[in-house]
């Protein structure tokens, strides 16, 4: 083996398993690393790991008096989003990948690649990754193993996973895990490919050190790979947060749901109560990605694979999310946010101080734009969180009673509606339109359709897909209720008509009371809804103008939606179920 690299003295005692071994001993020979580290996850080696990136002025520890344990990096300015056009599933028959995926054969795709890694670790280090999607000792969870030249994604995916000895030692016992190789390469955005193998199980990620493009425990392998695994195994992996609601007499129900990235997934996974319901209690299960599974009582069972946040930074302020606010406040990695004079983090949005540096570190100037990157980010383990779940850690999961689906729509779609049936839902979920936000490269504010928030993240072609949602809901005797929320909803001079944040409460309120039968709903063209009377509204400030917009089924604007919904339904052809186009019929016949 052409290799000068040598394991690190630090974590010899590690035993490693074969098939992770001869995998890594393949790619050192490829990228020739100047030593090879198989992280161990222990305290001490992620201390030694932040002490490297410091001394290397990749990492900046931030005032240690307000902010201890926080420090910033900083992301080269081309490298701050995912990039959805240059990411790909590779699949033997293309059609495998559908219509939306980027698609390449595996042997050009690996071609290509290799290419790119070959000798890029020259003079750094490669970092071995094992972790844990999952509680490890949840028969859901699924193993991986990252290898990367980035300490910065060590440290993240050391709070975003169960990353370390534990996650290596299932894989000893014969597991099957997923192959993510990575390396930043040289960051030039011609140099960029995210390639998807799912027949291998295996990633190659290059050219990029950001979120969704590097962590490739998050949307690579628990969304991408993990939905084509489910599709073979009966389950569904989703991009949702999981929330559990507790209502003044104790009872709790767990709800799921599904919104794009920046549309408020976080902040819904940790609402604050408003005053007029303080007898309600809401418990943070997960905030991006659950893992659906029938269970044997006919109910659907959901696990958070992730172990931590990696949230949008901008707009967090007590107001908004007040246990966000609490726990960005300490052992937090700040991506992307401007300082202050006095080295605390700073965001738009937040209440108060003044950023002195910008996101790049230039002296702010509002010229430049804003202070922090609207994508920047915070990395926090989900456990500093005030009102984490500890059913989080339940090997089982926790049952589900309703699942959400919404975007952002500032015309078209009311406050919320409930599906008639489980086939109707899976339409519901097919047609979610989101205008776009600034997680991904692009034109941001522009409506486009994001089925189930799933457009940049299905590993597999949409019409199989929803076959499979139809598949999954036809095992549950008792599936959760499935409904569609917009709090993003706008008057026509542009003001948003719902209070939202703690306010949506009220709204999901009304839900549970659907799900035990005991709030009245009536049948519309799109589905069941409520009266403004039969939510409960005390103490908010909405007028009876906005609420009649906020609950009203504009019909001829929504017969347009149905033959917009057609023509992209047409877009995924024949292996589109028939019966989401029945259901479509059934809602146009209606309207
Ligand atoms: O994809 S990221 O992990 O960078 C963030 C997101 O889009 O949810
Ligand atoms: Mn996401």
């Amino acid at each position: 083996m052409a290799t000068a690299a040598s394991t690190t003295s630090s974590n010899s005692s590690l035993s490693h398993p074969a098939a992770v071994e001869r995998w890594v001993s393949e790619v050192a020979a490829l990228t020739r690393p100047a030593a090879i580290h198989w992280c161990d996850g222990s305290a001490a080696e992620l201390a030694h790991l932040r002490d490297l990136l410091i001394q290397g002025g990749d990492l900046k520890p931030l005032n240690p008096a307000s902010f201890p344990g926080c420090d910033l990096y900083r992301s080269s300015p081309n490298d701050v989003a995912r990039v959805e056009h240059v990411t790909f599933v590779c699949t033997t028959n293309p059609e495998d990948a559908g219509p939306n995926n980027h698609w390449m054969a595996p042997a050009e795709a690996h071609a290509k690649m290799d290419a790119l890694f070959a000798g890029a670790m020259q003079g750094r280090t490669l970092y071995v990754v094992p972790y844990c999607m999952g509680p490890l000792d949840s028969p859901y969870a699924r193993l991986g193993v990252e290898i990367t030249d980035s300490a910065y994604v060590v440290l993240n995916m050391a709070t975003m996973t169960r990353m370390g000895a534990p996650a290596l030692a299932r894989i000893g016992r014969g597991e099957s895990f997923v192959k993510g190789l990575h390396s930043t390469g040289d960051l030039s955005p011609e140099r960029r490919f995210i390639m998807h193998f799912p027949e291998e199980l295996s990633i190659k990620s290059f050219g990029s050190g950001y979120g969704g493009n590097a962590l490739l425990g998050k949307k690579c392998h628990a969304l991408r790979i993990a939905s084509w695994q489910a599709k073979g195994e009966g389950w569904l992996a989703e991009h949702m947060l999981i929330v559990g609601l507790t209502n003044p007499k104790g009872e709790t129900h767990y709800v799921a749901a599904a919104f794009p990235s920046a549309c408020g997934k976080t902040n819904l996974a940790m609402l604050i109560p408003p005053k007029a319901l303080n007898g309600w209690k809401v418990t943070t299960i997960g905030d991006d990605i659950a893992w659906l599974h029938p269970g044997p009582d006919g109910r659907l069972w959901a696990i958070n694979p992730e172990a931590g946040y990696f949230g949008v930074v901008p707009g967090t302020n007590p107001k908004s999310n007040r246990n966000a606010w609490d726990m960005i406040r300490r052992n937090t990695l700040f991506t992307n946010v401007a300082v202050t004079a006095s080295n605390e983090p700073w965001w738009e949005g937040m209440s108060e101080g003044s950023p002195a540096l910008d996101w790049q570190g230039r002296p702010y100037d509002p010229a430049n734009g804003a202070a922090a990157h609207p994508n920047a980010r915070f990395t926090v383990a989900a456990t500093q969180n005030a009102d984490y779940d500890p059913k989080a850690d339940d090997p089982r999961g926790v049952p589900l009673s309703a699942i959400l689906f919404g975007g952002r729509r500032a015309s078209l779609a009311p406050l919320v509606y409930e599906a008639e049936s489980w086939a109707h839902g899976v339409l519901i979920g097919a047609s979610v339109a989101s205008e776009t936000t600034a997680a991904a490269t692009g034109k941001v504010g522009v409506v486009r359709r994001d089925p189930m928030a799933m457009k940049p993240f299905a590993g597999y072609h949409f019409g199989d897909y929803w076959q499979h949602w139809l598949d999954v809901g036809a095992k549950l005797t008792n599936p959760p209720r499935l409904f569609h929320v917009n709090w993003f909803r706008q008057s026509a001079d542009g003001r948003y008509l719902w209070p939202g944040f703690g306010d949506n409460l009220r709204v999901l309120e009304w839900m549970l009371r659907r799900v035990t039968g005991a709030a009245p709903a009536h049948a519309t063209p799109i589905g069941y809804m409520p009266a403004a009377a039969d939510l409960n509204l005390d103490g908010v400030e909405v007028s009876d103008a906005a609420l009649g917009e906020l609950l009203a089924v504009d019909r001829a604007a929504w017969r347009q939606e149905c033959r917009d919904i057609e023509a992209f339904l047409g877009e995924y052809g024949t292996r589109v179920p028939t019966r989401l186009h029945e259901e479509l019929a059934r809602v146009s016949a209606r309207l």
